[in-house]
């Protein structure tokens, strides 16, 4: 049976050249396809060698990687797919008692991390039963690479089948704790060589890369795009509006979430001159507003390409690339859209009691299809809760569908809020606010924000007798959660509004601090 390990795809799409450029970095080194190749055997070669013991349920080992975006971050994550490990991204804000938590429910065989947090990731981990933590900075040092420079540069990848877990990614869910997304070879593939023809992709393209690579949109629609096309990255370490601006006119491709789009429209340099030389800006992850997509187009000459994802599902629907004679030659990049089911992949939007909605009604989007992932690690009961009986994943996100097929979000029916990207659910922080001294209750809601699209803001009720400061509050919360979940305001107030059955009316705070962030 040929090899389904989604590194071989990978791989066989490398230029035949292996001598030209694959990664340039903003800080001024460049890596040859030659060079991932070789590391990514290295790496995977160090795997492999590791003393592991033989997993009873046959699961492959998990590899947890918290570290700072580098190209041998990249490479740690090819080669946890060549060497068939797991791979966990963790986002770098994550504290410990995140980390803690992710930690000890994926079991890792294997953890990465910065050596500045190397004291205590390696505390939790070793108490957690992991017998390998590796260190890994962003200025090419560490353990990992050491271990690995002793390794030879050749590997075959190990064989894999569509079905079996290639990354595990944490994503929260309203209640309880976060759950791990299994995604398997055949998902991401399948997603990554569907996209490569829908959006056009061509030789020759140039993608400048900007995102974190611990989530959906950086590690696999921006990373595999670009590998599956043989096509050069250019390599930002940290999203700076300037130099992506300055990087136009060497590329073809970017992708960002809404709040790189706004921060690049705050930028003079950004011109109809210096984007020339772009074929496509993609959008996704959170809401694009209007007002973005409109001003990018009048800036830019450029019309943004929206399409929306999930951990659990990767890219389910995107506006078109061209106008391929789809709906008469009609098909067009709307702004508030995003877009069509895309090939090969089931979208319907369904009521509360499962009916189907006629075109233009509102109700949950839900999607089946080989992108589809096939559970959460280790949660049985909350899979069968996400899954229709049909086989249908009940995404959360309420929409309609239009006659031509256009799908729109207008809301969530997980009490989420979407930070410049960035998923933050209130029930995690409100739990957390819940235990801090004089706190009796407490209700998150997300308000709109010039910056990052929407915001949490906290609102408190004290114990009887308790004097509680909304900033100290937050500075607690500060100690203990990543920094993007923190709520950007706290007020203590006398009660919450609730309705005749007792539940919080969030509706009615969110109405009290839509205001708050005005645009300046
Ligand atoms: C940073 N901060 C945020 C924040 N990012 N606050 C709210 N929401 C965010 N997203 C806060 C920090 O807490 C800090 O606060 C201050 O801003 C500065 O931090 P920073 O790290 O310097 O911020 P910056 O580098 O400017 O980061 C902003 C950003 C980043 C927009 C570049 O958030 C980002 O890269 N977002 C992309 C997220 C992403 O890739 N999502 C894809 C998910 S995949 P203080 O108080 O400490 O100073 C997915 C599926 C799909 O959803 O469809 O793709
Ligand atoms: P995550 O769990 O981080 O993968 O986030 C997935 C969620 O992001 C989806 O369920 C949507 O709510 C949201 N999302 C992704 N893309 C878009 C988009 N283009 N417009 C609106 N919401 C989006």
């Amino acid at each position: 049976m040929p090899n389904q390990n989604l590194f071989v795809a990978l791989r066989d799409a490398f230029p035949a050249d292996l001598d030209t450029v694959a990664v340039e970095t903003d800080n001024g080194l460049h890596y040859s396809w030659r060079d991932l190749d070789r590391a990514t055997a290295m790496v995977a070669n160090l795997l492999q060698s590791l003393d592991i013991p033989r997993a009873a349920d046959g699961v492959p080992p998990r590899v947890a990687v918290q570290v700072e975006k580098s190209v041998e971050a990249m490479v740690l994550y090819l080669a946890t797919l060549r060497a068939g490990f797991v791979f966990l991204p963790l986002n770098t804000a994550y504290q410990s008692a995140e980390i803690e938590y992710f930690i000890g429910n994926a079991a890792p065989a294997v953890v990465v991390c910065s050596s500045k947090n190397f004291p205590w990731v390696s505390q939790i981990a070793f108490k957690a039963g992991t017998r390998h933590v590796f260190t890994l900075d962003d200025d090419r040092t560490g353990s990992l690479l050491e271990r690995a420079a002793h390794c030879s540069d050749r590997q075959t990848p190990v064989q894999r089948g569509e079905g079996d877990l290639a990354a595990i990614l944490y994503t929260s869910g309203t209640t309880g704790r976060s759950k791990g997304a299994m995604l398997s070879h055949g998902n991401l593939l399948s997603n990554a060589a569907m996209l490569k023809d829908y959006w056009g992709w061509q030789p020759g393209d140039v993608l400048i890369h900007a995102l974190p690579i611990f989530h959906v949109h950086g590690l696999f629609v921006a990373i595999h795009g670009a590998l599956l096309n043989g096509s050069k990255m250019l390599w930002h370490g940290k999203f700076d509006p300037r130099r992506v601006i300055a990087d136009l006119p060497r590329a073809t491709v970017f992708m960002g979430v809404p709040t790189l789009y706004v921060r690049m429209l705050g930028e003079a340099s950004l011109t109809r001159q210096q984007a020339a030389h772009m074929r496509l800006f993609i959008s996704g992850s959170a809401p694009l507003l209007i007002e973005t997509f409109n001003d990018w187009q009048a800036r830019t000459g450029h019309t943004i390409l929206e399409r929306y994802g999930m951990s659990e599902t990767i890219m389910l629907t995107s506006n078109p690339y061209r106008a391929d004679g789809r709906f008469d030659g009609q098909a067009e990049r709307r702004g508030g859209t995003v877009g069509f089911p895309l090939p090969g992949v089931e979208v319907r939007v369904r009521g509360d009691d499962g009916a189907a909605m006629p075109a233009g009604e509102i109700g949950g989007i839900q999607v089946a299809g080989p992108n589809v992932f096939s559970g959460y690690w280790r949660m049985p009961e909350k899979t069968a809760e996400e899954f229709t009986s049909d086989g249908f994943f009940k995404t959360g996100d309420v929409g309609k569908q239009d006659e031509r097929g256009y799908v729109t979000i207008v809301g969530r029916s997980k009490d989420l809020i979407i930070s410049g990207g960035y998923n933050v659910y209130p029930a995690e922080i409100e739990g957390y606010l819940n235990e801090l001294p004089g706190v009796a209750e407490s209700a998150i809601v997300g308000v709109p924000h010039p910056d990052f699209g929407e915001v949490g803001v906290a609102v408190v009720i004290a114990k009887p007798g308790a004097a509680l400061d909304g900033e100290r509050l937050l500075a607690e919360l500060k100690a203990r959660l990543a920094n993007f979940k923190i709520p950007k305001r706290c007020y203590v107030e006398p009660e919450l509004p609730r309705n005749t059955m007792g539940k919080v009316q969030k509706n009615l705070l969110r109405d009290r601090y839509q205001g708050l962030f005005k645009p300046s």
